[in-house]
């Protein structure tokens, strides 16, 4: 039986790569911060259903000694390094944070590895964001990196380090590239899921409106459930290498309000108000994702494109908020 150790495990990717790495029959172990362990009613709603399957240990991103002695005890076969503070706009109010917490979080759990169990494949969640203001569009895996954010230098700077363990000390280490991933869960405070949201309470009279920013901003939106796929073939590969996971499509803001407003029969132009406190000082304009490589190396492909995702999303919100069990969502409070 192999063994997958997951950080980030209780995020969106976490639950949904864990769930797909029990259906292989891997043991999975999971490193979770120990306040969200003291709270797993709020904290751990995404993986509440298989905790009686999984391995948890209390382990932090900025603890170097926490994150040595869990390698070393799970002697992990896979590890998949998903947990990071992803909001991007917070990384803009406390820069410090983001950059010291991601950057030394991605070498503290790379030397655990290449000290205890160097040939434990390693996975990295690199981020579209890198690209920033982008040289070209669509973006690949030799599009040269140009962030906007703390948040996207913390990303560029973990890129470096997995590549540079792979060259200097032959560590099985990949990035996946993946451009926006989405699913009914995803945190309240990205734009799909804030929109979703708010489509579900103002459909049933909680809410009266939504205050948004830049609605021009174009994104490449996938599913997660598609995505943790494509991190678990990286690492089924001959060689370690990086990969860019995306749709091949882009759509603005505005298009994923007005198509998540249209499927609960609402005009969006009734509710949205723009908000100049939601802008963020530097924007990524547009991204798009070329996924070739991957198309072409293991032949993944996403299979959830963005009209259903708008819709899988609107409908889970509309679900929960009318109090009908849905077990994706499970026990989130509508805020
Ligand atoms: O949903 P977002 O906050 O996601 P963003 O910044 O693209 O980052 C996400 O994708 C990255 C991959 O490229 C990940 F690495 C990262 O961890 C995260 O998962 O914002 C999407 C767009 C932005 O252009 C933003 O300016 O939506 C725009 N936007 C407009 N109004 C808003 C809002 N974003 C948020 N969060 N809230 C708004 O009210």
């Amino acid at each position: 039986m192999k063994r997958a150790l997951i950080t980030g495990i209780d995020g969106q990717d976490g639950s949904y790569l864990a769930e797909f790495l029990l259906e292989k029959d891997y043991e999975v172990h999971g490193v979770i911060r120990r306040v969200a362990l003291e709270d797993p009613e709020h904290q751990l709603w995404r993986i509440k259903h298989i905790l009686g399957k999984i391995k948890v240990h209390a382990g932090s991103l900025e603890s170097y000694p926490s994150l040595f002695s869990i390698v070393e005890k799970v002697k992990p076969d896979e590890c998949y390094h998903l947990a990071a503070q992803s909001f991007v706009s917070y990384s803009f109010e406390d820069e410090f944070s983001t950059i010291n917490t991601n950057i030394n979080g991605t070498h503290y759990v790379l030397s655990a590895i290449k000290e205890r169990a160097p040939k434990c494949k390693f996975y990295f969640a690199a981020s579209s964001e890198m690209f920033g203001h982008a040289k070209e569009v669509p973006q690949n895996e030799d599009t040269p990196f140009h962030p906007r954010s703390p948040y996207g230098i913390s990303k560029v700077a973990g890129f470096d380090l997995t590549r540079n363990y792979r060259e200097a000390y032959g560590i099985f280490a990949c990035n996946g590239i993946l451009f926006n991933h989405e699913s009914p869960r995803r945190g309240f405070e990205f734009v799909t899921r804030k929109i979703t949201n708010a489509v579900a309470e103002i459909k049933h009279g909680l809410s009266k409106e939504l205050r948004l920013g830049n609605l021009d901003a174009k994104r490449d939106w996938g599913f997660a459930g598609d995505y943790v796929k494509a991190m678990w073939m990286m690492l089924q590969q001959d060689k370690p290498d990086d990969y860019v996971i995306a749709t091949g499509e882009t759509h603005s803001v505005g298009e994923f309000v007005e198509l998540a407003f249209g499927y609960a029969g609402l005009d969006w132009k009734k509710f949205v108000i723009i908000d100049k406190n939601f802008y963020r000082p530097a924007e990524v304009n547009i991204l798009q994702g070329d996924y070739s490589k991957a198309q072409n190396k293991f032949r993944w492909e996403p299979v959830v494109k963005f009209k259903k995702l708008v819709e899988m999303m609107t409908e889970a919100d509309i679900k929960r908020a009318s109090g009908k069990n849905n077990p994706s969502t499970c026990n989130v409070p509508v805020k």
